[in-house]
């Protein structure tokens, strides 16, 4: 018989935090946003933490390479779309995975016989002011010197001489050889006053290269997530239907997170999914599972398909119709709860904890907030990153104010079919996504840091420094239409409407 649950419905909003006793020691300084997005066993550390609670969406509008390298760099992971194709994506991949390594290969290089002119385009192409000079011009050839923006003149030079003529030459250049440390080629760089370290093998061909000014960003992000070989974390999604192949390039390409992304994930083609990966690469690679709304979804991503962490969520996405068009889902605030109970209760009785992501729905910096304290170990966000300057889509000025594009994965531009058309036909019947714009509010590390600091302090009024007692102190009321009147501004006219 069909069963109804007894409470309605909720979202966010519903709710406000009560302050809870601040001691001394609740200090914004003290404050430590670290939260685990793999599953581990009472008392182990997990495998792999986040710095910060934010993720972002597995959306073509919102997470490409730029927003994953902009958010690994604070600390959070940007989920790479998988409505792409697999070259493609694994291509992407491997772009962050390579952005700062530390150990740099090689990527632009000339030989000695190159002409000036053609070294100067190639500058201009990469980006890059230095450039290897190898003997076969190839990133691992054998390293005759370099050639730095300081070394010539572009308007005063004669611009056919070779490259010869203006490198530093080998014997002239301070190097480094294979299997120095990071923490030692950085030091050489220090005591030399180098921007450049080239790194060479014992046959005196070229290896990689370190850079001053890799050592000085990574000083100034010290959230920075990175693996075991200093490069960024990075994270992709994936899908039930090539993951035999995609799966494979992905971590081939270096990817360290892998979410299977599905409106609906409460399946068995989850399961397969799942046990395959772990099957083929054991613990190595991070692996998440959803959406589900519901306790028992929960359990069985848990401990059925063996998922790191489950994602929460259906229906509430700011461009998402699946609600008006196939009457599932459920409000974030109550589907979160059940989860979060269940996620609690599967830890008492197994000792394992499987991390909760919340996805979709939230509004502003306060939604986040309740999120957090209603037990998500992190949230996912599509609108909040695609307003950034890093989201992959174009300005567009319309009236006089600058908006970016935003979609749906489910919508017709997206075209994802693999993830809502189980049927796998080519073409959507209907659509579970819209086609908007959002306005633009700057790079990611302005909105976060605005966002980070209302966290920071919530979890002080809370009598907490951490995510994990802020949930666990939290004691949260139901607000009324009135109340949710009163917190905003009454009686007195702002500045904003006089100037209406
Ligand atoms: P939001 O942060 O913009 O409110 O929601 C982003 C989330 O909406 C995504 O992470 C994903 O779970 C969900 N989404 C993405 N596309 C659709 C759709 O087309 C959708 N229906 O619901």
């Amino acid at each position: 018989m069909t069963k109804i649950i007894s409470d309605v419905s909720r979202t966010f909003s519903e709710y406000l935090l009560l302050p809870r006793l601040t001691k001394k020691e609740h200090t914004v300084a003290n404050v430590s946003l670290t939260t685990p997005i793999s599953r581990f066993e009472k008392g182990e550390v997990p495998r792999l933490s986040l710095n910060i609670p934010f993720v972002s969406a597995s959306m073509q509008s919102v997470s490409g390479t730029k927003m994953a390298i902009a958010l690994s760099r604070r600390g959070g992971l940007a989920f790479i779309y998988t409505s792409q194709p697999i070259e493609e994506q694994a291509a992407m991949v491997g772009k962050v995975k390579r952005y700062k390594a530390g150990f740099v290969p090689s990527d632009s290089n000339v030989k000695p016989s190159t002409p000036i002119s053609e070294a100067i385009s190639l500058s201009r192409q990469t980006g890059h002011s230095t450039i290897a000079v190898t003997e076969d011009g190839q990133p691992n050839g054998k390293f005759l010197g370099i050639l730095t923006d300081k070394d010539y003149w572009e308007f005063e030079d004669d611009l056919s001489r070779p490259v010869a003529d203006f490198m530093t030459p080998a014997d002239r250049v301070i190097y480094g050889e294979t299997g120095i440390s990071l923490h030692d080629a950085n030091l050489l760089l220090y005591q030399n006053k180098k921007e450049c370290l080239p790194i060479l093998e014992k046959n005196g061909n070229l290896h990689s290269l370190v850079f001053k000014k890799d050592y000085v960003d990574h000083r100034n992000n010290p959230d920075e997530l990175t693996d075991d070989r200093k490069r960024l974390v990075v994270a992709a999604a994936i899908n039930t239907h090539d993951y035999k192949m995609r799966v494979p390039a992905l971590v081939e390409a270096g990817a360290d997170v892998l979410s299977i992304d599905a409106s609906d994930g409460y399946t068995e083609y989850q399961k397969e999914c799942s046990l395959w990966i772990r099957e083929k690469y054991g613990d190595a690679v991070v692996l998440g599972g959803g959406n589900v709304v519901s306790g028992d979804g929960f359990r069985y991503l848990a401990e059925e398909a063996q998922v790191d962490f489950v994602k929460v969520g259906i229906g509430g996405g700011s461009i998402c119709i699946t609600r008006e068009q196939k009457g599932i889902g459920r409000g974030q605030a109550s589907a979160l709860m059940d989860v979060v109970e269940e996620r609690n209760r599967y830890f008492e009785e197994t000792g394992i904890y499987v991390p909760v992501c919340s996805d979709g729905g939230l509004a502003n910096d306060t939604q986040i907030i309740i999120a957090l304290a209603m037990g998500a170990d992190f949230v996912m966000m599509g609108r909040y990153f695609a307003m950034t300057d890093e989201s992959p889509t174009p300005k567009v000025s319309m009236n006089g104010r600058i908006y970016k594009p935003y979609w749906g994965e489910g919508s017709n531009r997206a075209r994802n079919w693999q993830r809502y058309n189980n049927a796998g036909e080519d073409y959507l019947k209907f659509e579970e996504g819209v086609d908007a714009y959002v306005p633009m509010v700057g790079s990611v590390n302005d909105v976060l840091a605005v966002t980070l600091a209302k966290l920071k302090s919530t979890l002080c009024n809370n009598g907490a420094v951490t995510l994990k007692a802020f949930a666990e102190n939290a004691m949260l009321t139901r607000i009324s239409e009135q109340s949710f009147v009163e917190g905003g501004t009454s009686t007195v006219t702002t500045i904003d409407n006089e100037q209406k």
